[in-house]
């Protein structure tokens, strides 16, 4: 049973139902893949063994898999695929085209998926095409194994061993991403230890790289900006410095002796004390050039990821603005190979923030959208937060940059600029726990963070409905009411800790708990900074008599979000200062609002125990138990954020807890 965790959405337990069975049985006397090279290649070999696996556990058949060669379907890209039910030698049979192997090793997950789902294959006849090209994880592992922000477990990767002993779970990993179509990682922290530019460490990181490739994954590594200082002996890290470009020539090269598919750098550089080009009186651009060059020399196609997510202290502007205000003025000076890795909100990962305006301002630079799986700020692995509906939102965002309908999803996808390179990058939340994500229901955003990198357009229902089938062996009743849970549970941690706007109000440090108060030590790391409560009100004003942030959007967002009565209450105090008294669309006044939704947020919590209470004995037992465990947990978290917030802000407020709300205890 403990294997109910380790196996994931891949589960291939024996599909119900005599008729289904022997459906797919007559269906699938033989499989065809169909690539341009026609040729068996390790990442062929990879489809057929999952092919064998999952069968074999489905349908209790090992078909006869045939790899031939077919014309260039252009329609298919590179990693598309097409499945196709056909006849062989008179047999019904399934053929998975792709033009690379790659293409192939995502139409038999996806064949393998249909299957688990119930979907007929009688007349199957289908394409899908990844609208983003490169589909990443990021890890914040230490070389030290301590995941930063990871609450699974250690790191999987076993440096001390590597690079002769080589842990199964590598291969399992791998097959979980390519799975969902992932096809890269970085494997390290952006924080980033200059140590694993070594020529140590690049052997064991060769040797990850040897069994991910093998599922069409390429590895990318994080690189310090100061590494030419740290491991190569040069005085200055100086990016025109040329000295220093020699160095990360000559470093790529040998990466690339190591790692012949490498992929690129990720970089975090001047930001929360990392090194960088300001230190040397250089901007962005002359840095992540500097690193590009060689990753695009000799037929090379690495890039590099250079992050947006900058900020500084000794920078008296809002935070929110200081990215923008640092990269719009580098707009078009990147190379083609680099693109920039925006998260998602211009702070940190809150449960609810505006979109980071850079998605609508930088139109000649690539640009790639951070996602955050690891719940920093959405209650660790303890809390339930199905993060679906939280990425819908980014990705269907319109930013307005060319008119109505520029969404992110399409900024990222590289559609509305017509930008070749495109990518998304996802900061990973496995670790070593026996289930890899510590919360067994945490799966979920795993899986919901792979598909949505292969097609932002999926909605978060759709892919909560496919994870909870492949997951659990549920009756339908009970299925939904999984599905229901998952989708309701990011909204219910926003109105616990953070609602109508509110942000980065959780303690410091482990950022789990509620901390609006202040805490000595940078006022950009306290909460007050960011909620502004005082007698007359609460929430930061980023309009035109603020900090202006507001100005850093399109005119219709400027528009709507800069006007009080056309901000949407989610966003309220994101963008408003609020007099307490302020009567809300609701008819309330704010003070009444938020203690209300406060209390919702515990409500909700009540509710859901009920609901999952209910499905004792409808999954297994586990998992089951596992999850109401922490549900109890999450039930009294979401008291002591509704408590201390209340009490805290009503300092200020000085008024009375509207009925509905229960007094702290
Ligand atoms: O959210 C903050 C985290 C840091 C993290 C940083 C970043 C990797 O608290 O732990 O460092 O963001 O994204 O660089």
């Amino acid at each position: 049973q403990a294997e109910d965790g380790y196996r994931l959405w891949l589960r291939y337990d024996q599909v119900d139902g005599r008729d289904v069975r022997s459906g797919y049985r007559s269906a699938l006397r033989a499989v065809v893949f169909q690539t341009t090279a026609g040729e068996d290649t390790p990442v062929i070999a990879s489809a057929r063994a999952e092919l064998t696996r999952g069968l074999g556990g489905l349908i209790d058949r090992d078909p006869t898999v045939h790899i031939v060669a077919g014309e260039l379907r252009p329609e298919l890209g590179a990693d598309g695929y097409a499945l196709k039910a056909v006849t062989v030698d008179g047999e019904r049979a399934v053929r998975i085209t792709g033009n690379s192997d790659a293409g192939v090793l995502y139409g038999t997950f996806a064949l393998l998926r249909k299957m688990q789902l119930g979907e007929s294959l009688d007349e199957l006849d289908e394409t899908s095409v990844p609208k983003i090209a490169r589909r990443l994880m990021n890890h914040w592992d230490n070389l030290n194994r301590f995941v930063e922000r990871g609450y699974a477990g250690f790191s999987l990767w076993e440096w001390a061993y590597l690079p002769e002993v080589i842990s199964p779970r590598y291969e399992d990993y791998a097959r979980a991403l390519a799975s969902t179509g992932i096809n890269g990682t970085v494997i390290n922290n952006v924080n980033a230890n200059a140590l694993i530019l070594t020529p140590e460490y690049l052997a064991k990181v060769a040797a990850l790289a040897d069994v991910f490739r093998q599922w069409g994954i390429r590895l990318y590594l994080t690189s310090r900006f100061s590494a030419p200082m740290e491991i190569g002996g040069l005085e200055t890290a100086d990016p025109l410095d040329p000295a220093v470009q020699a160095w990360w020539d000559a470093k790529v090269a040998e990466i690339y002796t190591y790692v012949p598919d490498f992929g690129g750098f990720l970089v975090k550089a001047n930001s929360e004390g990392q090194p960088g080009p300001h230190d040397f009186g250089r901007d962005h651009a002359d840095g992540a050039n500097m690193l590009a060059a060689p990753l695009a020399a000799e037929g090379r196609d690495g890039i590099v990821m250079w992050r947006a997510f900058v900020y500084a202290f000794e920078d008296d502007t809002d935070r929110v603005k200081q990215a923008y205000n640092q990269f719009v003025p580098l707009d078009g000076k990147f190379l083609d190979n680099v693109i920039v890795q925006i998260k998602n909100g211009p702070l940190d990962f809150m449960p609810r923030e505006a979109f980071s305006p850079l998605f609508g301002a930088m139109p000649h630079t690539r640009l790639m959208a951070e996602l955050q799986i690891t719940q920093e700020y959405l209650g660790g692995s303890v809390q339930l937060a199905y993060l679906g509906p939280m990425w819908e939102e980014v990705l269907t965002q319109d930013t307005y940059a060319q008119g109505e309908g520029s969404t992110i999803g399409r900024v990222v996808d590289g559609t509305l600029k017509g930008h070749p390179l495109s990518a998304i990058a996802g900061v990973a939340n496995t670790g070593t726990d026996r289930n890899w994500t510590g919360h067994p229901l945490a799966q979920s955003n795993w899986y919901a963070y792979g598909r949505l990198a292969w097609d932002h357009e999926l909605t978060a229902h759709q892919i909560a409905e496919e994870w909870t089938a492949l997951t659990f062996d549920a009756e339908e009743d009970a299925a939904n009411e999984i599905v229901e849970i998952l989708m309701g549970s990011r909204e219910t941690v926003v109105n616990y800790s953070m609602p109508l706007g509110l942000h980065h109000i959780m303690e410091r440090g482990h950022h789990y708990g509620p901390g609006p108060w202040v805490m000595g030590g940078r006022s950009d790391w306290t909460s007050p900074y960011y909620h502004q409560a005082n007698e007359i009100g609460v929430g930061a004003d980023r309009g035109q008599f603020g900090s202006k942030a507001i100005n850093q959007y399109a005119l219709e967002l400027r528009q709507q979000w800069g006007n009080l009565d056309t901000v949407p209450d989610n966003l309220l105090l994101w963008f408003h200062h609020v007099p307490w008294d302020y009567e809300m669309k609701s008819g309330r006044p704010l003070w009444d609002e938020l203690a209300l939704r406060y209390q919702q947020g515990v409500d909700e919590v009540h509710a859901m125990q009920a609901r999952w209470d209910d499905l004792q004995g409808k999954i297994d037992d586990e998992r089951w138990d596992a999850t109401r465990q922490r549900m109890a947990l999450q039930e009294k978290d979401a008291r002591e954020w509704r408590d201390a917030c209340l009490l805290y802000f009503q300092q200020f407020s000085q008024r009375p807890l509207p009925e509905g709300v229960e007094p702290a205890e």
